[in-house]
């Protein structure tokens, strides 16, 4: 059994710190789950790309405001509290947030531990250490 505490993992290298989001990542690759888990705070009046190619991600938003758009056909939908969306076309989008999000995140295949956001919105397919 793995029992983490989010606190406790911030302060640990499990935070990793973007521009416009910092994500913790509970459970990693190395975990041996099949998929990995993250407590990501998206930054209040920021606006994130993302178009995750070798990732399939399904996100829960705990707390905040803001608006997803696809950049596969311009819908635009509400995040807030409750809702959940799966990037389960490798769905190029948009994310802003329009309070500060706490988002819960999964990752199949999971991620390594300190991967950001390449030019590209991605992260890559098997990299441990990855500069963007
Ligand atoms: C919602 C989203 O994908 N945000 C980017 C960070 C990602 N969740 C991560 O790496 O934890």
């Amino acid at each position: 059994m793995i029992v983490r505490n989010l606190a406790d993992a911030r302060q640990t290298d499990r935070r990793i710190v973007s521009k416009t989001w910092e994500s913790t990542r509970m459970l990693l690759k190395g975990d041996e789950m099949g998929f990995s888990f993250h407590i990501t705070t998206i930054y209040a009046g920021t606006e994130t790309e993302m178009w995750y190619k070798n990732h399939l991600e399904a996100v829960y938003c705990i707390s905040g405001r803001g608006k997803l758009k696809s950049l596969v056909d311009g819908t635009v939908y509400d995040i807030f509290p409750g809702q959940m969306y799966a990037l389960n076309e490798h769905d190029h989008h948009v994310l802003h947030a329009e309070t500060e999000l706490e988002l819960a995140c999964v990752f199949n295949p999971p991620l390594y531990g300190n991967e950001v956001h390449d030019e590209s919105g991605a992260y890559p397919e098997t990299a441990d250490v990855v500069a963007g």
